[in-house]
């Protein structure tokens, strides 16, 4: 194709290079170039005279700072981003045209930023929450954004409910609490009297809302798109993220003390593996539907409450995405960032689910007030990397230079141009979907089940993930004051389950239930996070050790372990060197003073010949907290004297052997599996 651009992996660096600015070395200067002889003290009339107007380099760094804050997103607030790329296995020209979609050669650019929803800017990161997961595609054809969430469904069906059920999550008006947590009134009050939040609150109990880290975490589009091939013809899509390494969480107890040992801690672990070159990876999939499969199920497909079953339509793995580079500058890129699911490229197209239509007016409308006007498009980040033409002019902020007397259509003056393309040009023409219908405020009759796909959801949950879906619902109810309103929740929730609401209010002092029950019996196992893949890969080791270890041991069952992919890292007495008994030495990462157990996911208890007695306390109790939140836990020779009773000895997960070879093999299995659910924890 003669108009086809040249698009590769590194399209979007190479532009965001001509922004880049090194200020290192340089001179000071003002904003206007000029340099400056001092910058320590304002101007004043006389060493302790006032200081004076005329001051115009302290006026402009003072303005500057006073001027520094943008509004924070009004949900997503808080959110980590990286720079990566994305390739399609195969072409997926019998579904759409769309061109980055098309040819296994091309790697498109891409920007990911994760977030959490609830919480401000300055949020913990491992509160219960979901988990924005939102990519923009730097195409040939223009900027694709694909909006997801880490949860398949949603709160509401229709996007006016929005204001609703944010201003019922985020902090009480009131007092401003509780910062970042569902767990109050307003949130429980508001699931109870709008029951099409069931399915999600299902999903937000569950321990996809305290993840491990955002490259642990499925990715869902959430709404129903189109896809649009060459010829016209039209298929419904959801659009799934599956991480190369499973989906892992957090425990509940280990997740709240994370918040105040590392409220930065998913970042931290992005911002790590990136640095260090583990770099994470999802593949893309999609769940696609005949047109004509459209009433087909039990469940309307444009229900944004609905997830579509992966046993009933699987879910197609058709390319990769790899997360390969950092952020130069956070406010810049992370925070210029202005995703909407409106950025579409031809052959992607909504439907008329009514929570996307909400969605497609309001992300704009936000950027208007965080970005401060209507050229957020030409922020570094947001520029597409094909360029732009159209006549819109002006306003505040204006980067390009639109040169010439016309800007309006059409005109002889430019000989009608810029001009419309046609579709075989790539012009973006709308799939000319059939509607007709009156005007009407109603909630659609196959809108109305708000309960078989909350039971599909707990019937489809392991063991452990049940129990600790009752835990969180009786965290969370048991904060909330009113007793009608637990009250509510308790009956609302026997719809789902008869066991789980007796369970939630046996614990939180309500009735049971009136009534209640349900004869969905049905499972999707696809649902169950304990179904997916596990790996030692990137899993953080402490090895706790002192002087006067065995080197020789230490070493090889370090490297056998790192083969695996394994991240150790030393705890000592002090920092500095810890030496063995052979001569080998390790740096020492951290003491007991500068990490904690909960920031680990596994322990490997070395000893050495200290006698300290505040040393060996501690030491126990970071084992004995790894042990009690789960944690494969390994220990050889000395170490093993460590471990407190003999119940924790001989517990699952815990690797206890002199043979090395054996250790190693076991103990790398283990720290695979993450956690020990059938471990007894008194
Ligand atoms: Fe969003 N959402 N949303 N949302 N959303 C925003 O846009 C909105 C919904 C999602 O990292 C806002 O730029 C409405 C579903 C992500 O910058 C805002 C409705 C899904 C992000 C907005 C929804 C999402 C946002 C706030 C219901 C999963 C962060 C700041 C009709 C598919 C993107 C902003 C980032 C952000 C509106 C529902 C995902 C206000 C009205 C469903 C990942 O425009």
């Amino acid at each position: 194709m003669n108009n086809e651009r040249k698009i590769n992996e590194n399209s979007k660096n190479e532009q965001l290079e001509a922004f880049r600015v090194e200020d290192k070395g340089k001179k000071l200067t003002t904003n206007q170039g000029m340099k400056v002889s001092e910058d320590e003290f304002s101007l004043k009339a006389g060493e302790r005279g006032p200081t004076l107007m005329e001051d115009f380099h302290f006026r402009e760094k003072m303005t500057h700072f006073d001027h520094e804050r943008i509004p924070e997103r009004v949900v997503h607030a808080r959110g980590f981003a990286a720079y990566g790329e994305f390739q399609v296995y195969e072409s997926m020209r019998k579904y759409t045209k769309a061109k980055f979609l098309q040819n296994p050669g091309v790697k498109t650019p891409v920007f990911v930023r994760f977030s959490t929803v609830v919480g401000s800017r300055g949020s913990a990161e491992t509160v219960r929450d979901v988990r924005g997961f939102a990519t923009k595609f730097y195409t040939e054809e223009g900027v694709y954004d694909l909006v997801a969430n880490n949860m398949p469904v949603f709160f509401i069906q229709d996007g006016i409910k929005f204001p609703d059920i944010v201003h019922a999550i985020k902090p009480e008006p009131d007092n401003e609490m509780p910062q970042a947590s569902s767990a109050h009134d307003t949130y429980w009050d508001f699931v109870a009297n709008n029951q099409e939040a069931a399915h999600m609150t299902m999903w937000l109990m569950s321990d996809r809302a305290i993840p491990r880290s955002f490259r642990m975490m499925e990715g869902f589009g959430v709404n129903t798109f189109r896809f649009v091939n060459e010829d016209g013809k039209a298929y419904f899509v959801k659009f799934h993220w599956k991480p190369k390494l499973g989906v892992h969480s957090l425990v509940w107890d280990e997740a709240q003390k994370i918040s105040g040992e590392d409220p930065d801690y998913h970042r931290r672990d992005l911002w790590e593996n990136i640095e260090k070159g583990h770099f994470p990876e999802f593949e893309l999939g999609v769940q696609i539907l005949d047109e004509e499969d459209e009433f087909k199920f039990t469940f309307d497909i444009l229900d944004a409450t609905k997830l579509w079953p992966e046993e009933e339509i699987p879910v197609k793995i058709i390319g990769k995405m790899i997360l390969n580079r950092n952020v130069d500058n956070v406010f810049a890129e992370t925070e210029q960032v202005a995703f909407h699911p409106g950025h579409v490229v031809p052959g992607i197209d909504f439907t008329n689910d009514p929570l996307l239509q909400g969605r497609l007016f309001s992300y704009t409308d936000t950027q208007l007030i965080r970005l401060g006007g209507p050229n957020f498009h030409e922020i570094p980040i947001n520029r597409s990397v094909c360029p732009f033409h159209n006549n819109q002019r002006d306003g505040y902020h204006r980067q390009t230079i639109n040169v010439g007397k016309v800007s309006y259509h059409k005109s002889s003056l430019a000989g009608n141009t810029p001009a419309p393309a046609s579709a075989e040009e790539g012009g973006y023409v709308h799939y000319q979907e059939k509607v007709e219908g009156r005007k009407v405020r109603e909630r659609s009759e196959s809108f109305r089940d708000h309960f078989s796909q909350a039971s599909l959801f707990w019937n489809s949950m392991s063991k452990p993930e049940k129990k600790h879906i009752i835990d969180a619902y009786r965290f969370e109810l048991g904060k909330v004051k009113s007793q009608s309103v637990r009250q509510q929740i308790v009956d609302m929730f026997a719809n789902v389950n008869l066991d789980l609401a007796l369970a939630i209010a046996e614990y939180i002092g309500t009735k049971p239930p009136k009534s209640g029950g349900t004869n969905i019996t049905k499972s999707s196992p696809a649902l169950s996070q304990l179904n997916t893949k596990y790996s030692a890969e990137t899993r953080k080791l402490a090895v706790i050790l002192t002087d006067g270890f065995n080197g020789k041991e230490v070493q090889f069952v370090l490297e056998g372990l790192k083969a695996s992919g394994v991240q150790p890292e030393i705890i000592s007495e002090t920092l500095g060197t810890v030496r063995g008994t052979d001569g080998i030495t390790f740096k020492a990462d951290h003491t007991f003073l500068t990490t904690d157990s909960v920031v680990f996911d596994a322990v490997y208890m070395v000893r050495g010949s200290s006698k300290s007695v505040e040393f060996n306390k501690e030491a126990g109790q970071f084992v004995y907290e790894a042990y009690s939140h789960y944690k494969p836990i390994g220990a050889t020779h000395d170490g093993k004297r460590w471990l407190e009773t003999d119940e924790m000895g001989q517990s699952v997960g815990v690797i206890l052997s002199d043979d090395m070879k054996r250790f190693i093999e076991e103990f790398g299995e283990a720290i695979a599996v993450h956690r020990f659910w059938n471990r007894t924890v008194v």
